[in-house]
């Protein structure tokens, strides 16, 4: 089963809890090319996930409700390193390389995924994962085998479907029911809807985020 988080249930239980994170106080930290370039730090890890252009750093950029912090681009497969936030003192965000974009270089590939795939079997404690897939498409080869990765490896994941402005409410509602049948999230997943363009969904990602972290 889905649990679909809105932002009614998740206020109801952290009102209080909620303003103890202050989202806006994000900075970014460093690039790292290499694991062995990833900074070593105590505070729990939220890594974004997902492929080239799905919207890893406009989410990135909603969270800490800054447009400058994370560089977008409307041209894919432009991050070839896991760039770090900190917030507040309390959040380190990982905005990882994204997977599986169709034009780059088979070396090129082979560099980002396996930073990837080095990032989660490094022995980094990561303590949530945000796996951000676009509304409009089906899920990829690679889409499937994060998830089926995350449900082996235990790691707690959040699904975040990107991009949900260029698609009607009807049709995110239909698409939701039809992603939960043909992706095998795992039954406690928490599933949310965003739009970068409208600053849809983001406070109740963040409240999520909060819960989970504090
Ligand atoms: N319409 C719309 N465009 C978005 C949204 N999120 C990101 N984009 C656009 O998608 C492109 C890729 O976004 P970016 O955050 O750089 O993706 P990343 O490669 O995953 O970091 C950029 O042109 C963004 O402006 C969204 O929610 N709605
Ligand atoms: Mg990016």
């Amino acid at each position: 089963m889905i649990t679909i988080c809105r932002f009614e249930i998740i206020k109801s239980n952290n009102i209080i809890s909620a303003m103890d994170i202050n989202y806006r106080k994000t900075r970014f930290l460093k690039v790292a090319a290499t694991i062995e370039q990833c900074p070593k730090s105590d505070l729990p890890e939220i890594v974004l996930s997902g492929r080239s252009n799905v919207g890893k750093s406009s989410l990135m950029n909603d969270i800490a409700d800054n447009k400058k912090l994370a560089r977008t681009s409307a041209n894919p497969g432009k991050t070839r390193e896991v760039v770090y936030f900190e917030t507040d003192g309390k959040i380190l965000f990982a905005d990882l390389p994204g997977y599986g974009y169709a034009k780059a270089s088979k070396e090129v590939k082979e560099r980002f995924s396996k930073l990837c795939d080095d990032y989660f079997r490094s022995g980094r404690k990561i303590s949530l994962v945000l796996n951000l897939l676009d509304i409009r498409h089906d899920p990829s080869e690679h889409d499937r085998s994060m998830i089926e990765f995350l449900n082996n490896s235990g790691i707690p994941y959040f699904v975040v479907f990107t991009k949900c402005d260029k698609l009607s409410r009807m049709q995110v509602g239909n698409r939701l029911r039809e992603m939960a049948r043909v992706l095998d999230f795992a039954e406690d997943a928490c599933v949310f809807a965003i739009s970068s363009e409208k600053k849809a969904g983001i406070t109740e990602l963040t409240d999520a985020i909060t819960d989970f972290v504090l």
